[in-house]
């Protein structure tokens, strides 16, 4: 019995690393050197505004970014920043006017180049029709501070943003930024409870099976 015991420590000994090693090398791939969207709110009814941020993230020093963002014609952008921005040197400034594309490349000049999270700049956008709204990346591109400007990057997400009618309620009750089961259990003790306008999600007047059709169409987003 004691020998089977340290034989099976031994095992978990030898296993318990290599388990950390493949763990670390899984989420180490899904997280390098890519571009992405950060929304304040991903679910907007028409007329209203939220803000976007278009971040980085590399696990090597990086010196130069760049690429395009390809705006919905269901959004309409109201204004841009690069206060907070890692980027010290625009050769290509986001600016409004632009109004279907907008092309951004910049530099980092700060000594051993940047590693880590970082933003590169934020815009305000207004909801203009229903429907939902992709932002895609194209030609995204992140170099590497190493002299000879290799290319690091790998993957650009775009962002989809559900617009509503205005007046109507967001389906996203937890305000996690997506539609879940969370959501549908909380709807779903709603429809015996008092009447409730935030959870009338389609208008009618009551809070219904209805409703739940409402928000089990969104959960795809
Ligand atoms: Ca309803």
């Amino acid at each position: 019995m004691r020998h089977v015991l340290y034989r099976h420590r031994y095992r978990l000994m030898i296993g318990f690393p290599i388990v950390a090693l493949i763990a670390s090398a899984i989420g180490f791939s899904q997280s390098r050197d890519m571009l992405t969207f950060v929304p304040a709110e991903r679910f907007l009814e028409v007329g209203a505004t939220t803000s976007v941020t278009v971040m980085v993230q590399s696990s090597v020093p990086i010196n130069v970014v760049g690429g395009s963002v390809v705006m919905p014609p269901e959004i309409a952008i109201t204004s841009f920043s690069t206060n907070n921005s890692i980027v010290d040197l625009w050769t290509a400034e986001p600016q409004v006017g632009t109004v279907s594309q907008v092309d951004f490349s910049g530099g980092i000049i700060a000594l051993g180049g940047f590693t880590g999270t970082g933003e590169l700049f934020s815009f305000v956008i207004e909801a203009r029709e229903t429907g939902t709204a992709e932002l895609l990346l194209e030609d995204p591109q992140i170099l590497a501070h190493d002299g000879a400007g290799t290319s690091v990057f790998e993957r650009s997400v775009p962002l989809t943003l559900v617009i509503r009618e205005a007046g109507t309620p967001s389906p996203d009750l937890t305000n996690s930024n997506s539609v879940t089961i969370a959501d549908l259990g909380i709807l779903t003790t709603r429809l015996f409870t008092p009447y409730d306008t935030r959870y009338d999600l389609n208008g009618d007047g009551r809070v219904s099976t209805a409703d739940l059709l409402v928000l089990m169409r969104h959960m795809r987003y």
